[in-house]
């Protein structure tokens, strides 16, 4: 049975391609495409509607062929076969149609998209380019500086924005199919347009375009594949179509076989399997219409932000009346921010605000489906809020924690039926921030695991499985590197080169200015929890003691690791590296020198050998889980894939 099936409307033949989830243009596909327009091209049809069934357009080539010589016929060729067909093909958009689907759509001759669709060329997200002639057709159909950018960026555009840019010819106003057969049947009265490879490439100043292209690439940091996208859109300005496809190509198999694509791919799937658990599967979770949120800090409002803009329901609790006016004024905040940008309409805003309401007396969360308690990490302080959350919320509601290391099981045992309660580690901005670390204590119920699954996909979160130890996933290897870091300060290197190296492998910032950020008062307050428990054997860094003794808590007092001033740029701090090289002398260290491979080399082994830790303790059950956190919580380079990812490779 193909995966394309042809049926005839009058004399227009409809293409439809059937290949589900995402109609990926596996080999199959590939195929099947060949064969119908071998069977058109002899069957004369007055023109060709190609359309998708399911939830989308083709939605790329399937990325899971990449580890495998490709099969005949080849997307390239089957797109330059197409683009000659004597009869108009027109392209019927709906979903998404992206990579080697968007690619397929500018080999017809003709493009409607549905006004909920969208298209783009997301190959530089997989390390690649778009490598069927993405790079060649675009810019010979559209503004080469915005086909640079569809390409370079890997964002999709809706459709309105696409037929603005000239790429859909329209946008169908009812029923997608029947529109698209209205214009075949136009299309079919005249003449076919001039193929898209064939036409001369437009002129582009150089000085514009290389200033142009300087600030598509500006974000790349490490990663290569933006700066190949826009070699390759230049190569198609400077070269003809035929030409330009063939170098495309080159450079198309050159980055496929690349450690940063290899790696890239990895994360793609990587995203996709985490939090997928057995004792889930079957399972159907509670109903989630209303949350409640306590605790309307920094964390409440964003977790009660995200929520909002997801389409939730929204009960805020805070000590009193003060407390919650604050909190709600956070919450409302982020969604005026969010208006702003022109993220949501002023209608949604108006609607998300009514779904919302905050409160300081616990009976609002009568009717809450599942609550995330958010208050100050105290024990004593989290086990009084569990108390009044059992006595106010219905029995069958969801009690979670958004602690980001106190021990949940122990939370947990704080309320008579402890299977309903579950950990939920937002990271900051909660409304921003795409990772939710699901913590999992020992007795949580089936399908209240299930719940909160449920609830990180409706709030568009990766979830991510996580067994109770001191930090879980995220925290517990960020300590572990905090404490190597300390220890290579003792060992001869400075903050700002300690920074420097973790920044140039493509870390967003290094781990001293990271703490500056967050404000080092948070991991004193953790490194004087654990002196108590700290085996003596352990090696122990006072260095950051002595900076917070003094009142240096990072950038919200001026002075931490480095020194802030007006510019709100850290400057090296000489009273601190005065502290570090006193330290390594008081303990007798003679201080080395480190070059930037010789630091992260400890970094990068100390992440490897905790993650390991881990997997070993069963708190992570795969190494998808360490690299999906270690990306999405801290930043680590997608194009190398995760410190497990990289152990392995
Ligand atoms: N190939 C194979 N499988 C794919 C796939 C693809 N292109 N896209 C999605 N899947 C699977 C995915 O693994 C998951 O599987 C299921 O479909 C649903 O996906 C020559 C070289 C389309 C926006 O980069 O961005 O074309 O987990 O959970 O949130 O120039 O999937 O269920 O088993 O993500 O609704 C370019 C990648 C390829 C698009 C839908 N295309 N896909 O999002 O569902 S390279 C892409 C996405 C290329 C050419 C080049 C998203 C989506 P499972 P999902 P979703």
């Amino acid at each position: 049975m193909s995966v394309v099936t042809t049926t005839m409307h009058g004399d227009i033949a409809v293409l439809t391609i059937d290949n589900p989830p995402v109609n990926a243009a596996s080999q199959a596909v590939r195929q099947g495409l060949m064969d119908a327009l071998i069977a058109t091209e002899k069957s004369k049809p007055a023109a060709v509607v190609l359309t998708c069934a399911g939830r989308t357009f083709v939605a790329g080539a399937d990325i899971r062929e990449f580890d495998k010589p490709f099969l005949e016929p080849m997307l390239p060729d089957l797109l330059n076969a197409i683009e000659a067909a004597t009869r108009p093909w027109i392209a019927a958009i709906h979903g998404t149609a992206l990579g080697g689907g968007f690619e397929l759509a500018l080999a017809c001759s003709h493009r409607i998209g549905a006004p909920s669709a969208k298209i783009g060329l997301p190959e530089v997200n997989l390390g690649l380019i778009p490598g069927a002639g993405g790079t060649v057709r675009l810019p010979r159909l559209i503004d080469p500086v915005e086909a640079a950018r569809l390409a370079v960026t890997g964002k999709p555009i809706s459709a309105s924005e696409a037929h603005k840019l000239g790429l859909f010819d329209a946008i169908a106003e009812g029923e997608l199919l029947d529109a698209a057969i209205a214009l075949a049947k136009d299309a079919a009265a005249k003449p076919l347009p001039t193929p898209l490879l064939t036409r001369a490439a437009p002129e582009v100043e150089r000085a514009a375009w290389d200033a142009a292209i300087a600030k598509l690439t500006a974000k790349a940091r490490g990663q290569n594949s933006p700066h190949e996208a826009a070699a390759a859109v230049r190569d198609a300005l400077d070269h003809s179509g035929t030409d330009a496809l063939k170098l495309e190509r080159e450079r198309f198999m050159r980055l496929k076989g690349s450690p940063q694509s290899a790696a890239l791919r990895y994360i793609f799937f990587a995203e996709r399997t985490v939090g997928k658990s057995p004792r889930t599967k079957g399972v159907a979770p509670r109903p989630l219409a209303q949350i409640g949120v306590v605790g309307g800090g920094t964390m409440g409002a964003g977790i009660a932000a995200a929520a909002l803009l997801s389409g939730l329901k929204v009960q805020m609790i805070e000590r009193d009346q003060d407390a919650s006016n604050a909190g709600a004024a956070r919450v409302e905040g982020i969604l005026g921010g969010s208006l702003k940008r022109g993220l949501i309409s002023e209608a949604k805003h108006t609607a998300l605000l009514a779904s919302f309401n905050a409160d300081s007396n616990y009976s609002a969360l009568a009717e809450a489906d599942l609550v995330i308690e958010a208050v100050f990490e105290d024990m004593d302080v989290k086990k009084q809020v569990f108390k009044a959350l059992e006595a106010a919320c219905k029995p069958e509601a969801v009690l979670a924690t958004n602690t980001s290391y106190l021990d949940v099981n122990e939370i947990a045992a704080s309320v008579a039926d402890s299977s309903r309660v579950i950990g939920l580690h937002f990271f900051s901005p909660a409304h921003i921030m795409k990772l939710l670390e699901i913590v999992v204590p020992n007795n949580v119920a089936d399908d209240v695991l299930a719940t909160a699954i449920q609830l990180a996909k409706a709030l568009h979160k990766l979830p991510v499985l996580a067994g109770v130890c001191d930090g879980f996933i995220a925290n517990r290897i960020m300590s572990s590197y905090r404490r190597e870091a300390d220890y290579l300060l003792e060992d001869g290197a400075l903050p700002h080169e300690v920074d420097a190296a973790m920044r140039n492998f493509g870390m967003p910032m290094g781990i001293f200015e990271m703490q500056d950020l967050a404000g080092l008062d948070i991991g004193w307050a953790a490194r004087k929890r654990r002196a108590a428990t700290r085996p003596a054997s352990e090696r122990y860094v006072d260095i950051p003691d002595r900076i917070c003794e003094q009142g240096h808590f990072g950038r919200k007092t001026g002075r931490g690791w480095y020194l802030y001033g007006e510019d709100g740029k850290p400057a090296r701090n000489p009273e601190v590296e005065a502290l570090i090289i006193a330290a390594s002398a008081r303990k007798g260290i003679p201080r080395l020198s480190f070059s930037e491979e010789a630091i992260m080399a400890r970094i990068l082994g100390c992440m490897q050998n905790e993650g390991a830790a881990i997997l070993a303790e069963g708190i992570a059950a795969s190494r998808e889980d360490i690299d999906v956190t270690m990306v999405n919580a801290f930043g680590f380079p997608r194009w190398m894939g995760g410190p497990m990812f990289m152990k392995d490779a």
